[in-house]
């Protein structure tokens, strides 16, 4: 592990996500900088390296993971390029944050999974943020005190004013739904053992094709269903809520309950954030101290993370691949996941 004051860090794409990481770093995070960046677009890489002072642009992915200017990296390139990325991090024996998803299919995770097992260290980070959300962390809390007795059900609706062009219907499974999965996962603390996706009468301003909104049902292990409207093209303002309904009561977080609420653009009746930086900001800066403080503080346990691992990124890109099939089937879908217990270090 770097002896250097700061741990050096290499960001791996810098689209808006990767640029948003490397702002962070270089104006919120202490204890950390940015050492190297890389994009495919080497215009775009020295654009945003000219706004981190102290960083290099290096021209290959696989080598900026290896440069010996850098203890950790950040991967927020695309999904389909994330297991080898992943694997030359592991190879490398550095801690990685990788955004979601770990990777776009369970098989490569659950590789992922093992390959991080056999370095007997806990490496991979994955970047479901909402984890460090404030409202999600005190939600959890409630659930975990017992205030709201035991939960039986849960509703999510996850709206966004728009999506990039090239969204897909199972593009909304994977990129957007992935989100509540792992908010299921969190929350509840257990497994999604079945997946059904609903397909309401598509929003005539989606593209043409796209099932938007969805409406996936979630069953738990023991027994808890969970409802989650997915829907991408409100072209409201970005609206993620979720309410838990417990055996003893039920708390509402990302947006007050007990008003009447009409969506209209901008308003319901008190703002509705712009967009994910108005809305998770302060998830992703935890998210980032937490996993570089994580980083040093494993140098003598070799766990170097503080919050959702490999593990968790190939829970829900299972439970997102029963997700497509059942988007197609119109069926219920069993969850295809292994035993955690059959993978020692898992
Ligand atoms: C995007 O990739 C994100 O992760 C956002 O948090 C989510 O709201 C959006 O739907 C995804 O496409």
């Amino acid at each position: 592990m770097s002896a250097h004051k700061d741990l050096r860090i290499a960001v791996v794409g810098v689209g808006i996500m990767g640029a948003d990481h490397v702002e962070r770093l270089a104006t919120t995070i202490s204890g950390a900088r940015v050492s190297v960046i890389n994009d495919f677009s080497a215009e775009r890489a020295e654009q945003v390296a000219a706004t981190a002072p102290g960083s290099r642009v290096v021209a290959d992915p696989f080598d900026a993971i290896t440069a010996e200017d850098v203890d950790a990296i950040v991967l927020a390139t695309p999904g389909p390029t994330h297991e080898k990325q992943v694997l030359a991090c592991l190879e490398a024996g550095k801690p990685v944050l990788c955004e979601k998803p770990l990777t776009t299919d369970a098989a490569t995770s659950l590789e992922l999974v093992g390959r991080e097992a056999d370095t007997g260290r806990k490496l991979i980070q994955v970047g479901f943020m909402r984890r460090f959300d404030h409202e999600h962390v005190q939600l959890k809390a409630l659930i975990d005190d017992g205030a709201l007795g035991s939960p039986l059900v849960m509703h999510c609706a996850h709206r966004n004013p728009s999506v990039p062009p090239h969204f897909d219907s199972a593009m909304i499974v994977k990129d957007s739904l992935v989100h509540e999965v792992d908010t299921t996962r969190f929350l509840l603390d257990e497994e999604i053992v079945a997946v059904t996706i609903l397909r309401p009468t598509p929003n005539t301003h989606a593209p043409e094709g796209v099932q938007d909104p969805q409406l996936a049902i979630f069953e738990t292990a023991s027994g808890r269903l969970v409802d989650a409207e997915v829907f991408v093209t409100t072209g409201v303002g970005y609206e993620v809520r979720t309410e838990v309904v417990g055996e003893l009561g039920s708390a509402m977080i990302g947006l007050d309950v007990g008003l009447i609420r009409r969506t209209k653009p901008g308003t319901w009746g008190g703002p509705i954030t712009p967009g994910y930086r108005e809305r998770f900001g302060q998830a992703y800066d935890t998210e980032m101290q937490r996993w570089v403080n994580a980083i040093r503080a494993g140098a003598t346990s070799g766990n170097h993370i503080d919050g959702p691992g490999a593990w968790d990124g190939y829970a829900a890109a299972a439970v997102c691949a029963a997700g497509v099939q059942s988007l197609h089937s119109g069926g219920r879908v069993a969850v295809d996941l292994v035993d955690r217990a059959s993978i020692p270090g898992a």
